[in-house]
């Protein structure tokens, strides 16, 4: 990470927790999703948020509030998603998961209050967008989050556990479980600004799709590469749980390749964006201080990440 991406992780994290600090809950309520949303995550999503929009021009305090509702969708299904009747891991993020911590009455209450307290963010009387904007915003999310985007690669993946997958069946899974909620951070960043075109929306939502499976790759490669202290989570979890991975499926090898690919073709969306605007410097990728900069960055981040 450099000072740009360690200035907006702690902008983030600073904005969550006077968020949380203020929210009207019982109090172990209140610490649990506390608890789970400001352990030290990578904060990607974020990232995204903020990068996609300054390629945009947009507004912070806009991309405050979506970062923030992005961050509590994810730290929800991080919370579900490590429940006994789902991958029950007892370690995230280095620290014991939130139902170990508390229970699991609080952990299953903590993800439901932080899936409602996003959408409150994007659509609460302070909440500094325009009407049309929270609308695309929560529309966005809900997609993404929902039946057809993470939920339903959740169900897909846990169906599928002790199943012989095909690349497509794998493919697909991620692009819902991982994916969406990627392509949903750098989207609803762009949503931030009133005059994003449609070109740099279509390469944008091209990019995170790219870097949303390169990053669900790399997660797999990571699961048997890593231990456990590198990760902060258990490490080999997937093949302990009988899950289908890229590695198995296509070899180690050919996993770290495709992630190069991925990278490289996300690198191509942003080029078609720089190309299509060309004309003034801070819109070029290849100039320092590029308004696309960060978002290069972040592709480069999440195929060279180690944990
Ligand atoms: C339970 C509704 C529901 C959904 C769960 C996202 C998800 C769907 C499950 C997470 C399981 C998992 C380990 C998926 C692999 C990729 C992934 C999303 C990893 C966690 O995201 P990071 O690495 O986490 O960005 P940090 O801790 O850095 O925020």
């Amino acid at each position: 990470m450099n000072t740009k991406q360690y200035h907006y992780r702690d902008r983030i994290e600073n904005y969550l927790d006077q968020i949380l600090s203020e929210l009207l809950a019982p109090a172990r309520l209140k610490e649990s999703m506390r608890y789970s949303t400001l352990s030290s995550g990578k904060r990607i999503r974020s990232l995204l948020v903020y990068a996609a929009g300054a390629a945009v021009d947009a507004e912070l305090d806009r991309l405050d509030r979506v970062a923030a509702a992005i961050e509590c969708i994810h730290a929800y299904s991080l919370i579900h998603d490590d429940l006994p009747a789902m991958d029950d891991d007892d370690l995230r993020r280095g620290l014991p998961t939130n139902h170990i911590k508390y229970d699991e009455a609080t952990a299953i209450l903590a993800g439901d209050a932080l899936q409602t307290l996003a959408f409150e963010l994007l659509t609460d009387e302070q909440a500094p967008f325009t009407d049309k904007q929270s609308r695309q915003l929560v529309s966005t999310l809900a997609k993404s989050a929902g039946a057809n985007g993470m939920v339903g690669g959740q169900s897909l993946d846990m169906l599928a556990m002790d199943c012989d997958l095909e690349l497509s069946d794998l493919e697909n899974i991620h692009k819902k479980k991982t994916g969406a909620l990627i392509t949903a951070s750098v989207i609803c960043g762009a949503l931030c600004s009133e005059h994003t075109c449609e070109h740099t929306l279509s390469n944008l939502k091209r990019y995170a799709e790219a870097i949303g499976l390169a990053f669900q790759v790399v997660d797999d490669v990571l699961d048997i590469t890593s231990s456990t202290e590198e990760l902060g989570k258990t490490s080999g979890a997937d093949v302990a749980l009988g899950k289908s991975t890229y590695p198995a499926l296509i070899g180690l090898d050919n996993s770290k390749n495709l992630a190069t690919k991925l990278y490289q073709v996300s690198m191509d969306c942003l080029q078609a964006i720089s190309d299509n605007r060309g004309l003034t410097k801070s819109d070029q990728l290849d100039k320092k201080n590029s308004k696309l900069e960060l978002l290069a960055e972040i592709a480069e981040l999440i195929v060279q990440r180690t944990h």
